[in-house]
């Protein structure tokens, strides 16, 4: 039987805490009328934001030098959805979960889904995998050594065309609606491969996915400058992804995985540029201090999160835009439903600090070119303790003031080791 967490035990345990938590927040509120902000709004937004939980990074995450695995890992996609009710139990806006083809591989789609409705979870962008070969997907004499759409070999590029359109079919029969692509095509050496006939090669493979989708359905394309090709990655970069979904169709637009940028770039005005020309589809979110290091939210340079966030409120208007939010990280150290919490409540805060900006003056402070007063309003809200007005949010959604320290004291991981055992491993990262 499956371990559940439920609000009545979290209402339950956190009984004592909810009396300090409404002094906190009475006196947050007051701070902030003074300054003119609408804390109800604030609340409102941060219950109806949720962000998608990654299927593969539900286990622990490991690198070329070493994995570290814990035990208790979910071993099955069912696991895996009883670990992502768990997470949405606790922050109240985790409903989604992002599945990856062939990690997840339900035999039952139907049986999955309908296990999923139980949970209360829905299934976001689904993702393809034509970076590794696997029996299910490449087949035999087929190998995306040398690439999937980019590669020179046809049949190769049929398979992978296949194998997406395979990853589509399955995300319909679980209600999804949409296909991430990220391709590993790309060159370790100078010379390997001809630049424009690769990008020719995905940008035509693209476009005939694109002409696969369902109604419904929308593509999202995410770029990546390198790894694990060393020299060349053909989908490289915000522009080369603004040029493929271009090409590819209308309901084609670009995600953006945060640790997918050469160090200093200005990601925020990257999210501003692709919101602009209404081709920014979603965002993996996750934090980096050298490379795709799929590190926790807001963990290493949280400035600049608030900075991403605040030019997305800005593009709508006061409130997060529809596109798709979910969350793309390995967790090599922390145990994984953890590691989400905390990067669930970094974006949360981190939304939350967004919504305080006097927008207004700032755009005043724009326009009257004084760098100083634009600086000292986005720090007034950035360098705000939001942290009141998100436990409230989650607490009317039913879930933790204190997410972190419910999940240790329901004691989780320690139920599911018991009945999954300390051996249990999971597919993913
Ligand atoms: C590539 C990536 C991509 C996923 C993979 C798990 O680095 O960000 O989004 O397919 O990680
Ligand atoms: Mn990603």
């Amino acid at each position: 039987m499956a371990v559940r967490i439920t609000s009545d035990q979290i209402h339950e345990l956190e009984a004592a805490a909810n009396r300090v938590h409404e002094r906190d927040l009475d006196a947050l509120r007051a701070q902030l009328a003074d300054r003119g902000v609408d804390t109800e709004a604030v609340i409102r937004e941060v219950q109806r934001f949720s962000v998608a939980a990654p299927s593969w990074a539900l286990g622990t995450g490991g690198t070329r030098f070493g994995r570290f695995p814990r035990g208790g890992e979910p071993r099955t996609t069912d696991e895996k959805l009883d670990d992502v009710a768990a997470l949405h139990a606790l922050t109240g806006a985790n409903a989604t979960v992002s599945l990856h083809v062939p990690w997840d591989d339900p035999e039952d789609p139907a049986a999955l889904r309908a296990y999923a409705d139980e949970l209360g979870i829905g299934f976001d962008a689904m993702n393809s995998n034509t970076f590794q070969d696997n029996p299910s997907t490449t087949g035999a004499g087929v190998s995306y050594k040398f690439g999937s759409l980019a590669h020179s070999d046809p049949d190769v590029r049929k398979r992978a065309l296949e194998h997406n359109r395979a990853v589509i079919d399955l995300g319909v029969e679980l209600g999804s609606t949409a296909l991430t692509v990220w391709l590993a095509d790309g060159t370790n050496h100078p010379g390997q491969a001809d630049f424009r006939r690769q990008f020719e090669r995905v940008a035509d493979g693209l476009r005939e996915l694109h002409e696969a989708l369902p109604s419904e359905w929308e593509l999202l394309v995410e770029h990546k400058p390198y790894e694990p090709a060393f020299y060349s990655t053909v989908n490289s970069d915000w522009g080369s992804s603004l040029l493929l979904a271009q090409h590819a169709g209308e309901r084609t637009r670009c995600l953006v995985d945060l640790g997918h940028h050469l160090p200093n770039a200005n990601i925020e005005q990257v999210v501003s540029r692709l919101a602009m020309v209404g081709r920014l589809g979603g965002f993996h979110f996750n934090d980096s201090k050298y490379g795709d290091d799929d590190l926790t939210v807001g963990s290493i340079h949280p400035y600049q999160f608030f900075l991403i966030v605040h030019e997305l409120v800005a593009h709508g208007d006061g409130a997060m835009p529809p596109v798709r939010y979910m969350i793309d990280a390995s967790h090599n150290l922390k145990d994984p439903v953890e590691d989400l919490v905390q990067a669930t409540d970094r974006i949360q805060c981190t939304i939350a600090q967004a919504l305080l900006v006097d927008r207004a003056a700032l755009r005043d402070a724009q326009d009257a070119n004084d760098p100083a007063l634009a600086e000292d309003l986005l720090h007034d809200a950035f360098r705000s303790d939001v942290r009141p007005l998100v436990a409230e949010a989650r607490r009317r959604n039913g879930a933790a003031l204190a997410p972190l320290a419910m999940f240790r004291r329901v004691g989780y991981r320690a139920a599911v080791t018991a009945e999954r055992g300390d051996d249990a491993a999971s597919t993913g990262l």
